[in-house]
């Protein structure tokens, strides 16, 4: 066994259990393991690598940034921080971000704002703010997140959880309407669930939910950290039905491949309820982050990768479905989030993963039964090409 795989198993906690390589380096859609061996990365990192691994211009961002200012907290101004948030909020036609780390402290912000505006604005009576969260979601792994999970694994051992989350079934407007209460401040949804399979909900789903959000004064909340900068073929996923939602959760491709950097967005009306001491994030926005993700949005933009993800997903999608295998129960997705679902009395979706391995071609089961595919937006046909034909061969 390799003793990079021996050291993380005896000093890391157990709580993954990664495929057997180890990778020493990347370059745009490929990496490289400690034998030299070169893999495609149909993973990028569960989307957070859209731009391809250490993409020079956001790695010159980063290094010149880097000798210059990094970390400074939020006790002081930068000349940084205002120019991303400024990018950001043009690109995405928010009037305020307010920016953090991980994706899952981008949530707790969204649920924080959510229950402030609604004690505020909404005057709902202290406390009793409900937010509605869909079966199937994942929005990260913090006590408060795992809390209003359906997954027991992600639960099992870790409550008391806190209150204040209502489930519904995914994909289904009926149970929205149900379930929202005049104590109703969010509802919380993705607009394609990633972990629970890549299950793309039915058309005019989320523009329902949005009309119904309004007539009923309930902030609408798309956790787009997976499917937003351009992974589903639009910039964000919610524009594939034109809607605009009262507030969204950026993470993941917003650290252009190189650091962790998420962000609240919403209307200036919103993000009001915070005062200075509300809220804060040691690192959230410090210059270093400020200037790497300013560039990730800046090569978003130059190098087109919003339509390189509607070209290149339709191509994928068209060849995955063309394979004529009895091992492929259903190919999904939309751009580049594809899921292919592996029918169970064949074989698992981590054993097909193994093979793909093999075949030099990275990629991640989830929930045991779908392979899923979520290459960096760089990747070309050609490429596609590779996976497809790796693909094809591992199911016979
Ligand atoms: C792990 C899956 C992907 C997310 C959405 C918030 C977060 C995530 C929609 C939290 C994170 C991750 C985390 C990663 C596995 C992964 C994942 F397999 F669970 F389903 F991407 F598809 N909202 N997703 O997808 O963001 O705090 O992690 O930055 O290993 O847990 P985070």
């Amino acid at each position: 066994m390799s003793s990079s795989i021996g050291l993380e198993q005896q000093f890391g906690a157990n709580n993954y259990s990664p495929l057997p390589v180890v990778l020493t380096k990347g370059e745009g859609v490929y990496v490289w393991d400690e034998e030299g061996v070169r893999y495609i990365d149909m993973m990028s990192a569960y989307s957070a690598v859209s731009h391809g691994h250490c993409h020079p211009v956001i790695v010159k961002a980063l290094s010149e940034q880097a000798g210059t200012l990094a970390v400074v907290s939020r006790a002081f101004y930068t000349n940084k921080l205002g120019v991303f948030l400024q990018k950001l909020c043009e690109i995405t036609g928010f009037d305020k971000a307010l920016p953090m780390n991980s994706g899952a402290e981008a949530v707790e912000t969204a649920i924080k704002a959510a229950r402030k505006w609604a004690y505020q604005v909404k005057k709902i009576p202290e406390n009793k703010a409900e937010i509605i969260v869909c079966e199937g979601n994942f929005h990260g792994r913090t006590t408060t997140i795992v809390g209003m999970s359906s997954e027991p694994q992600y639960r099992f051992g870790f409550g008391p959880f806190a209150p204040g989350f209502k489930l519904i079934p995914y994909g289904d407007i009926a149970a929205l309407e149900k379930a929202i209460t005049p104590q109703t401040a969010a509802f919380l949804v993705e607009p394609i669930q990633g972990e629970a399979g890549i299950i793309v909900p039915p058309k005019g789903y989320l523009k329902k939910c949005a009309e119904l959000c309004k007539k009923h004064n309930v902030l609408l909340i798309c956790d787009e950290i997976q499917t937003g900068l351009g992974r589903t073929g639009k910039l964000l996923a919610s524009d594939h039905e034109g809607v605009k939602p009262d507030g969204l959760i950026l993470g993941k491709a917003l650290g252009g491949g190189l650091l962790p950097i998420s962000a609240f967005l919403t209307r200036a009306d919103v993000m009001a309820v915070f005062t200075p001491g509300d809220h804060g994030s040691t690192f959230g926005g410090n210059p270093l982050a400020a200037a790497v993700g300013a560039a990730a949005i800046d090569v978003l933009i130059q190098e087109d990768l919003v339509s390189r993800a509607a070209k290149l997903g339709d191509y994928m999608l068209k060849s995955l479905t063309s394979i004529q295998s009895p091992y492929i129960k259903e190919v999904r997705g939309k751009g580049l989030l594809i899921g292919v679902e592996i029918n169970k009395e064949f074989c698992s979706a981590r054993e097909i993963c193994l093979r793909l391995l093999k075949e030099g071609v990275l990629s991640k089961e989830t929930h045991h039964t779908v392979v899923r595919f979520a290459p960096p937006l760089v990747i070309t046909e050609q490429q596609i090409d590779k996976v497809v034909a790796a693909l094809s061969k591992v199911l016979i």
